[in-house]
């Protein structure tokens, strides 16, 4: 075989073999995390955990109730059952007893960065109050806290731009829990509805008032086709009133252009004109042909 058929054969291994792997799409997994005290780990590949806390029991807690851990995806995928949304967590809800120490394995199937943040718990064991897990995916990431005592529910979000407000929201209950969030797909009611209904489709086409919607969905109201020609006709006058000052305009422009220039100048210039004008005779033609 030539060297050059060698080439051929080579490159084509090459490109199935990427092929594979990109279907394949590998978890990653960051287990060396360097400990920067304080339960704050992270590695340089942008794996991070925030307020890991495998021992510090929370006031009221005589003693670790049990050791319990949760399997936690992340992706668009889990977003396709719910209207709408465009990220989720696979679940939106968990149900921890209290005191128990929890350990969270975040898997991040998306080719971009999402997070496991928890909000509310008690800041004196946690900073700000929350437990987070952070990745880029497709990656897996763990991380280990206590739970406090009370009966309580927790937010549980990512905090990526518009993650949450697109549906990567869920909740932990502890105990029998305690207050409900709004806007958790498929759990509680949003804080605005969408509407995909058919009434909002009847309202848009019959242009009367939907009085059951509330007004931060109403639609615009459909353009009117002669307004678009009514904005023709005052940037037409416009035009014609700034003629004058145009032509002044033109006599500096054209200083020291060859004739040439000046004709090929003009030649575009009319073009330009003269769709207009079609434009304009097109429109009014459609407005008395209703
Ligand atoms: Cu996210």
């Amino acid at each position: 075989m030539s060297k050059f058929t060698h080439l051929i054969i080579f490159g084509a291994f090459l490109t199935a073999s990427s092929a594979y792997a990109a279907k394949q799409q590998e978890i990653v997994e960051h287990k060396l995390l360097m400990d920067h005290g304080d339960g704050h780990l992270m590695d340089m590949d942008g794996g991070m955990v925030m307020g890991q806390n495998k021992d510090k029991l929370p006031g009221g807690c005589d003693k670790i109730s049990g050791d319990e851990e949760i399997t936690v995806r992340a992706g668009h995928k889990y977003s396709k059952k719910f209207p709408g949304t465009m990220f989720a967590f696979d679940k939106q809800e968990w149900r921890i007893k209290p005191c128990t120490r929890l350990t969270v394995h975040f898997i991040n199937e998306d080719n971009i960065r999402h997070q496991w943040m928890m909000h509310g718990l008690p800041k004196y064991l946690y900073d700000k109050g929350m437990f987070h897990l952070e990745v880029t995916g497709p990656a897996k990431i763990s991380g280990t806290l206590i739970v406090p005592k009370e009966d309580k529910t927790y937010l549980v979000h990512c905090d990526i731009a518009q993650h949450m407000e697109k549906g990567m929201k869920g909740q932990l209950v502890v105990g029998k829990g305690g207050g409900t969030f709004p806007s958790i797909p498929g759990l509680t009611d949003f804080a605005i509805p969408d509407n995909y209904g058919p009434t909002q489709i009847a309202a848009t086409t019959s242009a009367q008032p939907a009085v059951t919607q509330p007004t931060a969905a109403q639609p615009l109201p459909a353009p009117q086709s002669s307004s678009n020609t009514g904005t023709f006709i005052i940037g037409l006058a416009l035009g014609l009133f700034a003629t004058p000052f145009a032509v002044s305009n033109f006599k500096q422009r054209f200083k020291g252009m060859s004739s040439k220039d000046v004709v090929i100048y003009g030649a575009n210039l009319g073009k330009s004109l003269f769709d207009q004008a079609v434009h304009l005779a097109i429109s009014i033609y459609r407005r008395f042909k209703k």
